[in-house]
């Protein structure tokens, strides 16, 4: 049958068949899950241990979810922000930042240690790690936008995306790739960026990856990644350690729900500690409406200035809207989010929006029954760093694994029978999952706030078939005893003795469907994003990008952006730190032109 993946039927789904109610019973186990052949271990503190310890953040952090007009006030001076009276609550920053995440968390953190007064405004709310969970429901709610599940338009894409202070680096699967050296070229020569054929971004990734703590020692790989090296090694491919920012012995595989031990380091730990500590103030609870903008005498052609921003706290108690006006104002809320906060304010090049790329992924399982290969695999599925090794298939197409706790397992199989589902479910702890990412050439929109439309080109869905009949190449010489893929109709091989041509066969009649609502097939397969990027590109003219190559907006003066969405194309690998070093060197911009502009007066 047809289905809309909407959050509703995926969270039905997650509740229904093996999260029921989301609930755990007092020794934290759900029977279910034992069924499955799951357990996580749960980091929760020992509530008779009190005091709560205190959280890395907490000398800058504002709850306002928590407060009323009084006590925000009171906070807000506090932190040394006096709030001046009126029909807002009026405060003054040298800089306002929207989004605490990858690119948001940098820039705070330049700034602040540059002396100057940082407010961050962030919606999400602030975990640390002992407020992590690692069981999958809860967390999918508290930590991703919407819940984890922002659909396309018409629904082909399962978009992931992180809404927690840290942004999408505190729910990120821990690789640590740097910008290909390919991809620095085309964007310095073809798109007329000449920093990125600078010495300043290379140094900006090695010191991003210094302050992460990157590491590519990984002392005991998990399941799935020990499959993908053995299906690689024994086909004679070449795989590539993943570097990681978590430490070498780090194996607790839960990172993507944010990780419970703290070892992961995230913004939340490394950057906005640093800009904590240098003074800077983040507001969580708290979303940016629009950037305030007034008519400028036409600086540089720019016919606006911007003088701050309004925001909304989340909280009954607060009545008052909250005007923070700053001398730089910088948009750091992701690629989903920033065009439509730019848009609200009133922007109106036309590329604002435009150029979305997602890096489009297809998915591929194999099961492996304990003990069944010639040289036992060990582990489970859900165990160990989430993605320490990949094999780049083309130019434009890389090989990694995901992390799938048993909700999303469930969600991603295709529907055959109650049966089959329950057998699949026994074997969720042997079964592998390996996806072929797309650095995607076609392009998508950004409408409105939860609005995207993307449909891979003709070129990108090539590409990804190609990628996913090398995943089940691989899955198959790593000796699984059964492959498949998710689409719709269970397309699925028994390798036992299966010979070379059976296997083509099958090969051939993988396909990379169009979706539901184009397909009037029965046979449809979904895809899935959690890397965003592109849609207010950075470029040398507003004729061809949003905003200018130090990040700053064609039209208003002092509004900068510093997220994802600056990319002028997908980067091709997991693009963390890349949006870290763009961030890192744009910022360090902005600190000096602020210097600068306080010399003229
Ligand atoms: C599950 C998952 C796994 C990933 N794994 C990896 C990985 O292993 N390696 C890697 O390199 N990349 C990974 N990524 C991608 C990476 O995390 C993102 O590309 C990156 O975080 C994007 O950075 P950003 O600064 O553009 O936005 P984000 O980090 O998403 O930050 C945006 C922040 O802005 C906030 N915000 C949005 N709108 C508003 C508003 N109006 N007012 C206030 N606040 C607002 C959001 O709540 C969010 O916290 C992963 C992503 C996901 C979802
Ligand atoms: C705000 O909260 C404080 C502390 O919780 C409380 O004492 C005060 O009465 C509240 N003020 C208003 C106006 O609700
Ligand atoms: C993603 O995880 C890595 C490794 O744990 C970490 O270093 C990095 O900070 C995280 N991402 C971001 C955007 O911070
Ligand atoms: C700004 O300029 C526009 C037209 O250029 C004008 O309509 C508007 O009234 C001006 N706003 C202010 C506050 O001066
Ligand atoms: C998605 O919608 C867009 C425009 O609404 C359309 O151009 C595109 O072909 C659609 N793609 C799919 C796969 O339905
Ligand atoms: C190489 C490197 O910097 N490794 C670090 C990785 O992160 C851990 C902590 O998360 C550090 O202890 C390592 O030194």
């Amino acid at each position: 049958g047809k289905i809309c993946w909407s959050r509703s039927l995926f969270l039905n789904i997650m509740k229904e068949t093996c999260l029921p109610d989301v609930q755990v019973d007092e020794n934290s186990e759900n029977p279910h899950w034992k069924a499955i052949g799951y357990s996580v271990e749960e980091w929760q503190r020992d509530p008779a241990e009190a005091p709560a310890p205190s959280r890395p953040l907490d000398n800058g952090v504002v709850e306002t979810r928590a407060l009323n007009d009084t006590t925000l006030l009171r906070s807000l001076a506090d932190r040394g922000l006096p709030v001046k009276p009126g029909a807002q609550h009026t405060v003054e920053c040298d800089a306002v930042i929207v989004g605490s995440g990858c690119g948001g968390g940098v820039a705070a953190a330049i700034l602040a240690s540059a002396g100057y007064k940082v407010v961050v405004v962030e919606k999400g709310d602030y975990f640390a790690a002992d407020d992590y969970s690692s069981v999958e429901g809860p967390s999918m709610e508290r930590l991703f936008e919407k819940g984890g599940i922002f659909c396309t338009s018409n629904v082909t894409t399962m978009v992931f995306t992180g809404s927690t202070v840290g942004g999408g680096s505190a729910v990120n699967w821990s690789a640590c790739i740097r910008t290909p050296g390919e991809v620095l070229q085309e964007w310095s020569h073809d798109h007329g960026l000449p920093l990125f054929a600078t010495k300043a971004y290379v140094q900006a990734m090695n010191t991003v990856c210094d302050r992460l703590g990157v590491t590519d020692e990984c002392l005991k790989e998990g399941f799935q990644n020990k499959v993908l090296r053995r299906g690689c090694e024994a086909l004679g491919l070449p795989v590539d350690a993943v570097p990681r920012n978590s430490s070498a012995g780090h194996y607790c595989g839960s990172c993507n729900f944010g990780c419970p031990t703290g070892d992961k380091r995230g913004t939340d730990t490394t950057w906005l500690v640093d800009a904590v500590k240098h003074g800077a103030v983040i507001l969580t609870g708290c979303k940016a409406e629009r950037f305030i903008l007034h008519n400028n005498s036409g600086k540089d052609g720019r016919s606006k200035k911007c003088v701050g921003l309004l925001a909304t706290c989340m909280s009954n108690g607060i009545t008052k809207k909250l005007r923070i006006e700053a001398k730089v104002s910088i948009s750091a809320c992701g690629a989903l989010m920033t065009p439509p906060l730019l848009r609200n304010s009133g922007l109106k090049n036309r590329h604002i929006g435009r150029n979305l790329h997602l890096h489009p992924v297809s998915m591929a399982w194999g099961y492996f029954p304990e003990n069944k290969q010639a040289v036992p695999i060990t582990g489970k599925s859900y165990e160990g760093g989430i993605i320490t090794s990949m094999h780049r298939v083309t130019p434009r197409t890389i090989i990694e694994t995901p992390a799938l706790g048993p909700g999303a397992f469930a969600a991603m199989v295709p529907w055959e029978s109650g049966r089959d589902m329950k057998e699949r479910m026994s074997r969720f702890a042997r079964t592998a999952h390996a996806f072929a990412l797309v650095r995607d050439r076609g392009s998508g929109f950004v409408d409105c706030e939860g609005r995207l439309r993307f449909t891979p080109s003709r070129d990108d869905t090539r590409e990804l078939r190609n990628g996913l009949r090398h995943v089940l190449r691989i899955l198959v010489a790593a000796g699984a005893a059964e492959v498949g893929t998710h689409r719709s109709d269970g397309l699925r091989l028994r390798c036992k003795g299966v010979r070379d041509e059976d296997l083509e066969a099958f090969l051939d009649e993988v396909t990379i469907e169009k979706g539901p609502m184009h397909s009037t097939a029965d046979k449809w397969a979904v895809f899935s994003s959690a890397h965003q990027m592109g849609s207010c590109r950075m470029g040398s003219s507003p004729k061809d990008s949003a905003v200018d190559g130090s990040g700053e907006s064609w039209e208003a003066e002092g509004l900068y952006v510093c997220d994802g969405s600056l990319l002028p194309t997908a980067v091709g690998v997991n693009p963390m730190i890349t949006i870290q070093s763009v961030a890192y060197c744009l910022s360090k911009g902005i600190a000096e032109s602020m210097t600068n502009a306080q010399k003229h007066y």
